[in-house]
């Protein structure tokens, strides 16, 4: 499945973003950085193909270039690009490509995913903290940008840029995050419910509509993954206060309704396909009673169906007008595997082989796999977005591998772990893998190893700054403006290799000193 649609992207449409699996050929959609090759790097390894892995990695750096005059979505551009790249940074060493000195907190990829994301910075510089929705590569936020943007938009980055920040040592990444996540905490109601749209100005919401699904999905997971790869505290408790007032206001016999934030009275009694990643995190924060009967009436919606419509009114138990399709989306296979991981029910399993005969009867074409326009009569729309390959392939084949590397392997921790960094201080995969809502996986340990370093580095470049000229140098965390000027990269820093020995650096900066210039 994943090579007919993988082979014939590449062969009939990169460097565009999407295959177009009707027409056969290739179109830009949420840039023009050939998206799709991007999101299914770390699924080539996940499938086992190193030379593959090896040989686009080296193609996506050859041939990518985020100097452009684009205006892209921040959210897709920061969970499909940066988190792609940065998920196959964190694999490269498993794939076999040599690794730099200072890897895992330093590497081509990486510097790939911090071009991609400091091209995000500009959306952020807002009065409260959260982000525009859109951004130009090449000139920052366009003056006619409209300051309304879904609350995913605002709350869906701190799992990157976190990785981002204590991978490369620069804050401002994290920062930024952070700032744009209390912004929205403090824009909750009085029941402790947020909306779908907000102005980003007045920090008024202008759509109220509160639930689990389109629009704010992502924020609730960003706030469970970030807690547990952070260890955050901060995160879990806002998540569990939404949680309370989800449980209370918006559901009914294990679905979850749409309800007005204020008041809690219900506006649409509607499931829609995005909310199916619930019972997975459900399942990460242990709650498996309700995760499994959730899961059970989303499963029976796929089976009337044999898809996931994009909307279904619970009370008619039918699709709704205008949102009958299904965009070959993950999100039940992705909780799929996590309720097969915590039971070992073999329901998942037999889930599992009904979206592969699905998919492979109602969506296949010769020229790779169609989004269906409407599930009632089959009919397809011409595209295949690059999640199919970076994601719905992805969970599926992860949950027919429960011995798979990114599961831990057979035992625990079996067959896991990497050593990386100077001497193997680095131990990477050893305590499981985070995915990203794009499903790209991250790895703690890396951001452990990493951030570990970031204190000898501040100590080094204080030596060097009182060494040189420090009235003249600002601090570490403000060194650079957070954009970079149209056409410049930013170079690796020639004192920032992490992982070195603090003597070895010394060495490194008695050679600077030695040099007349
Ligand atoms: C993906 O891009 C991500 O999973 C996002 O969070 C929601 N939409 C798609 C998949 O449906």
């Amino acid at each position: 499945m994943f090579y007919h649609a993988y082979n014939s992207y590449l062969d009939n449409a990169f460097p565009y973003d999407e295959l177009r699996p009707l027409t056969c050929d290739g179109q830009d959609t949420w840039g023009s950085f050939s998206l799709t090759l991007i999101d299914a790097l770390d699924t080539l390894l996940v499938l086992g193909n190193q030379t593959e892995f090896q040989r686009v990695a080296t193609l996506l750096q050859d041939t990518v270039d985020f100097d452009i005059d684009v205006n892209a979505s921040v959210f897709e551009t920061n969970i499909r690009v940066v988190g792609g790249l940065l998920s196959a940074h964190l694999l490269s060493g498993r794939a076999g490509l040599e690794r730099e000195i200072g890897w895992p907190c330093a590497g081509p990829l990486l510097r790939m995913a911090e071009d991609a994301a400091r091209k995000l910075l500009p959306a952020f510089q807002t009065a409260s903290g959260m982000p525009y929705g859109t951004v130009n590569l090449l000139h920052g936020v366009s003056p006619t940008e409209t300051p309304v943007t879904c609350t995913a938009g605002v709350g869906t980055f701190i799992l990157e840029f976190a990785t981002l920040s204590r991978l490369t040592g620069d804050a401002v990444f994290e920062n930024v995050a952070r700032r744009a996540l209390r912004a929205l905490w403090h824009t909750r109601s009085d029941i402790g419910l947020v909306g779908n749209h907000i102005d980003i100005m007045s920090k008024k919401w202008v759509a109220q509509d509160a639930g689990i699904g389109a629009g704010i999905d992502s924020y609730f997971e960003y706030l469970v993954k970030g807690a547990i790869m952070l260890q955050d505290e901060e995160l879990l408790d806002m998540f569990l206060d939404y949680d309370r007032a989800i449980q209370n206001y918006t559901r009914f016999d294990d679905w979850y309704l749409w309800v007005q934030m204020h008041k809690g009275t219900v506006s649409m009694p509607v499931f829609q396909s995005l909310e199916a990643f619930w019972p997975g995190l459900q399942s990460l924060l242990g709650n498996l009673d309700s995760a499994v009967r959730t899961f059970q009436n989303y499963y029976s919606v796929w089976r009337q169906f044999g898809g996931l419509p994009e909307f279904y009114s619970i009370p008619q138990g039918y699709t709704v007008d205008k949102r009958e399709g299904y965009p070959l989306r993950p999100e039940l296979i992705e909780s799929a595997m996590y309720l097969f991981r915590a039971t070992g029910d073999h329901t998942y399993l037999q889930f599992g082989l009904d979206v592969l005969e699905s998919i492979e009867k109602i969506t296949k074409t010769p020229c790779g796999y169609a989004s269906v326009k409407d599930l009632r009569d089959h009919q397809l729309d011409n595209r295949m977005e690059s999640f199919f390959l970076a994601e719905t392939i992805k969970y599926l084949y992860l949950l027919f591998d429960p011995a798979h590397f990114l599961h831990g392997g057979e035992d625990e921790g079996a067959g896991s772990w990497e050593e990386g960094g100077e001497g193997g201080q680095c131990v990477l995969g050893a305590g499981g893998f985070i995915f990203n809502t794009e499903a790209h996986p991250l790895d703690p340990a890396a951001l452990h190893c990493c951030s570990r370093h970031t204190q000898e580095r501040q100590e080094l470049h204080d030596l060097l700054l009182s060494l040189s000229q420090p009235t003249e140098a600002p601090p570490l965390s403000q060194s650079e403006s957070i954009a970079l000027k149209p056409g410049e990269r930013k170079a690796a820093p020639v004192l920032s290799c992490p992982v070195q020995p603090f003597s070895a650096r010394l060495s490194v900066l008695g050679q600077v000193f030695s040099d007349d210039t």
